[in-house]
């Protein structure tokens, strides 16, 4: 499964954003180290399922299917706050950074209301600066990774020797997910492809380290808190050092409420829909009255939606580049072997091939390979095909060679 790593100082809404997601109940406070342990938990990702346009009412397994979207299943993991000198283990610091090792992609939440200090203690909203904030967390990962090269030197040396810097570097990073192609690439972004590694200062190691972390780990920064006024302008800031694309805007405590209260019926919210409905206004306090008034004005009037919903898809979607695929027995009735309508979903990477898909579904589907069929046309695809966003795919196996039409 995919897993998202939450990052970022303490009290920007790591949490918030965990149990929004999740709907699980973490402890939410505002002192350092609330969170001691990592929290692992499911969340999902959505787009419009297919069933839809094949106008059938399906029967997921795998998945959920809410008013017509499919909710696919993702791994969310929050971390502690992170301190200064986290590299060197201080704190919860090797915790923390064991998290981004077995993350896919991270989600790095900044308060965007300014209401942290650089120590992540709580302050007057609009004194923080979260553009230094996440730099600062970023350093400490570099740091960290850097931290490793200058570790593994004699070994990255001695292998050099028999294969390539590039495959003894990638070798040393590989638990960090990092891949040849990588390490290559980062070493030319830091100019660093024609210095031997043996010359390599610590600043160049710096470097390179600042280099890799985005191809290794695709990284969407979440401006949280944007319900304050104060978070406007940071907004701009954020959005203008890392590029419209890869910071949303998002109310994690938003999100949190509306979930609440959805869970215990006093409103209608499908997340990543833009509204909710009341159920039944004479069951709700002046308290949750106000609460709801307050999201409405602050939250969704101004910025549409929390972004809880929008971020977790942005991260899967666009910078993992993943696509949903329905894998299915029967290309005719879009069923498994059981009946059950469009059963499954599975999130593969751009570039995968039904081959792919089948070692996906399972190990015996490989090896009986024989060919795929997409299910919507009929058509057989061939061997080297790209699964397209929302294909639905039959693969034939050996024991059952010819499509029953
Ligand atoms: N105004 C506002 N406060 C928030 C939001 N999200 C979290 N908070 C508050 O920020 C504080 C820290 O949140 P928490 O999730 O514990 O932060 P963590 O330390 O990063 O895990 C809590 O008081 C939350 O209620 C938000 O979207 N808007
Ligand atoms: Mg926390």
């Amino acid at each position: 499964m995919l897993t998202i790593g939450v990052i970022g100082k303490t009290n920007v809404g790591k949490t918030t954003l965990f149990n929004a997601a999740t709907l699980l109940n973490a402890e939410i406070a505002t002192y350092p180290f609330t969170t001691t342990k990592p929290n692992v938990g499911t969340a999902y990702v959505c787009d419009v399922c297919v069933c839809q346009e094949l106008g059938v009412t399906d029967t997921p397994l795998n998945s959920t299917c809410l008013d017509g979207w499919r909710y696919a299943p993702v791994r969310i993991i929050d971390v502690p706050g992170l301190v200064k000198d986290a590299w060197t283990g201080r704190g919860l610091g090797n915790q923390f950074l064991s998290v981004i090792s077995q993350a896919d992609a991270l989600i790095h939440v900044v308060d965007a209301s300014g209401s942290i200090d650089v120590d992540g203690k709580i302050v007057q909203p609009g004194s923080g600066n979260p553009v230094l904030d996440a730099i600062d967390i970023e350093g400490e990962i570099h740091r960290w990774i850097a931290d490793i090269i200058i570790r593994n030197r004699q070994t990255i040396i001695r292998d050099a020797a028999t294969s390539t810097p590039v495959a003894a570097i990638a070798n040393i990073l590989s638990g960090l997910k990092a891949g040849l192609s990588q390490v290559y690439a980062a070493l030319t972004t830091s100019n660093l492809d024609d210095v031997p590694f043996t010359r390599w200062s610590l600043d160049q190691t710096i470097q390179f380290a600042a280099d890799l972390l985005p191809l290794i780990k695709p990284t969407l920064i979440m401006a949280n808190k944007m319900d304050l006024s104060t978070a406007e302008e940071n907004l701009e800031a954020l959005t203008e050092y890392y590029g419209r694309s890869l910071v949303a805007a998002c109310s994690t405590e938003a999100e949190l409420a509306l979930r609440r209260a959805a869970q215990r019926g006093l409103l209608s919210y499908t997340p990543g829909h833009e509204q909710f409905r009341i159920r039944d206004d004479a069951q709700l306090t002046p308290e949750q009255r106000r609460a709801i008034e307050y999201i409405e004005r602050r939250v969704l009037a101004k910025w549409m939606r929390t972004g809880i919903q929008q971020a977790l898809n942005t991260v899967v979607f666009k910078l993992l580049k993943t696509n949903m695929i329905y894998p299915v027995s029967d290309e005719a009735k879009y069923t498994d072997h059981h009946g059950n309508v469009l059963p499954d979903v599975h999130l593969l990477p751009d570039g995968s091939t039904p081959f792919n898909l089948a070692k996906r579904v399972h190990s015996r589907l490989a090896e009986n390979y024989v060919l795929a069929i997409e299910a919507k046309t009929g058509i057989r695809l061939p061997k080297d095909y790209n699964l397209r966003h929302r294909d639905v795919i039959t693969i034939m196996e050996t024991s059952r060679a010819r499509p029953r039409r």
